[in-house]
């Protein structure tokens, strides 16, 4: 299904590339091929500076190959692929591409200048590294963020325009983040995929209470509620992560020693650990406590102070190991979710979100263009085809099944056999090798089916709009009814 979706507009691709000997449709044009053909699903990390969107680039890249805090090198936008070897390569605004040294665990290298120039002259680093066991199969792209110094809104919303997918990362409740996100909208464009190609992430919710001590969990979980229903039409899901914790529970960095310093706090007085964790400074000046002032922020930079916490009381509890210690606080980082989220709702999908992307692109750029108005029109046209209908009555099976679209199950089958069938007959529920007439009746019935769902008023809109995608392709498989 996908691939009959992706060859049409790469045949559409062809025809603009024939017509165009240059210009910006030409320019569309190659992106989209570029991208259709690419292995792995592009997923962009959106959000405002200092979001935390490196640190969850690291936890769902399971080592720390993206520099977080303020460095120059975080005001580039980066793409990380899994690869066999460590190599970074600088695509500057002007002249061809290069190779810089990589930073000392492969990744993104931090010290200023090592780029090779600043980051207002670069377009976007390519970094690659030696994992073939990554938590999740694509190429994640770091964005600066908006309201970054310099020219990093313009950067990072190109990055999010010519990525597959997006998570959005919102650090902490308040108004700008919905005006971020609604900037994002505007930048981005609108993808076919929409809202189940992105999903939105509220990070950092170790830093939710006012208390550093106290759970997280309750109001992040009442945050992300709010989210959701806030920012329905913009994202699939919202989910909340504590990203500090998820990169060092995922990653390499947490070693045998760091378990038994947390065994050293477990077995100091509870009642002066517990004020020694008030907030950051009292830790780091807590020097009658059992770790000297190295150790102490080490462990306050992996974990912060709620993982301090979680590290302590696990101790106290008798955990020994690094790895016992590890599985504890990815559990407690909500990471698990998120990497289901990606696997599940984003990766499988891949070839629908990628040209569903691509065809905005490409609608886009014909709107854009003076002589565009034939591609406009080649591009209604193609979404009129039954490839392209059953593709997007796919995406709708997959959004009715997962429990996001109210349907009984008997639409739900229906709508999965005309997804899912090029025949007419088996994608209306009949044996493949059917009568004329009894594909006719078929279809009718049919047609009668989605009409009294795109018909009631008492339905969702976007549920009314699938029902009238399903019954124009059955009224294709009519013999009499077509358009
Ligand atoms: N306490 C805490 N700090 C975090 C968390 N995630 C990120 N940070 C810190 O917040 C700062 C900004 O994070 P970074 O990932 O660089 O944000 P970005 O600008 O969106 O890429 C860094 O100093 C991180 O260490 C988190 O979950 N908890
Ligand atoms: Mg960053």
């Amino acid at each position: 299904m996908d691939d009959d979706f992706s060859r049409e507009v790469l045949r559409l691709c062809a025809r603009v590339t024939a017509r165009h000997t240059d210009g910006p449709l030409r320019d569309a044009a190659r992106l989209v091929r570029e991208r259709l053909t690419a292995g792995r699903l592009r997923v962009a990390i959106g959000g405002r500076m200092n979001a935390g969107k490196s640190t969850l680039v690291n936890a769902l890249i399971g080592r720390r190959v993206a520099p977080t805090g303020n460095t120059e090198c975080t005001l580039v936008v980066a793409r990380y692929t899994p690869s066999y070897l460590d190599r970074v390569t600088v695509t500057p605004r002007r002249d061809a591409p290069y190779e810089v040294r990589p930073g000392p665990r492969g990744g993104l290298p931090v010290e200023p200048g090592a780029l090779g120039r600043g980051p207002e002259d670069i377009l976007w680093v390519d970094v690659e590294f030696s994992k073939k066991d990554m938590s999740v199969e694509c190429v994640l792209v770091d964005t600066p963020g908006l309201d970054s110094l310099n020219r990093g809104d313009e950067a990072s919303i190109d990055a999010l325009g010519e990525a597959d997918a997006m998570l959005f990362v919102m650090p902490h409740p308040g108004t700008g983040d919905t005006e971020a996100f609604a900037e994002i909208r505007r930048g981005v464009g609108t993808s076919l995929a929409g809202r189940s190609g992105r999903i939105g992430v509220i990070s950092q919710i170790d830093r939710l209470p006012t208390d550093p001590r106290d759970d997280p969990w309750p109001p992040a979980r009442r945050l992300a509620e709010t989210y959701a229903a806030e920012l329905r039409e913009q994202v699939s899901e919202v989910i909340p992560v504590a990203g500090l914790l998820a990169e060092t529970a995922l990653g390499a960095d947490f070693t045998e020693r760091d378990a038994g310093l947390l065994r050293l706090l477990a077995g100091h007085d509870p009642g002066e650990l517990y004020d020694a964790l008030y907030d950051a400074d009292s830790f780091l000046d807590w020097d009658e406590g059992p770790l000297d002032g190295h150790d102490r922020a080490r462990l306050l930079r992996m974990l912060g102070i709620h993982g301090l916490l979680l590290g302590a009381e696990a101790a106290g509890r008798g955990a020994r190991g690094a790895e016992e210690f590890l599985a504890l606080l990815r559990e407690r980082s909500g990471a698990g979710r998120l990497i289901e989220a990606i696997e599940h709702t984003l990766v499988p999908r891949a070839g629908w979100l990628r040209a569903a992307a691509a065809l905005a692109r490409l609608t886009e750029a014909a709107r854009a263009d003076p002589h565009g108005g034939w591609l406009m029109d080649a591009v209604e046209e193609l979404g009129r085809r039954p490839a392209f209908a059953r593709a997007g009555l796919g995406e709708m099976v997959w959004q009715a099944e997962s429990g996001r679209l109210r349907l009984d199950a008997g639409d739900v089958e229906a709508l999965r056999l005309l997804a899912s069938r090029a025949v007419p007959a088996e994608a209306l529920g009949l044996p493949p090798v059917s009568g004329r007439d009894d594909v006719a009746r078929a279809a009718a019935r049919e047609v009668a089916r989605w009409r009294r769902v795109e018909q009631d008023l008492a339905r969702p809109p976007s549920l009314r709009r699938l029902a009238r995608a399903a019954r124009e392709l059955c009224q294709d498989y009519h013999p009499d009814m077509r358009r």
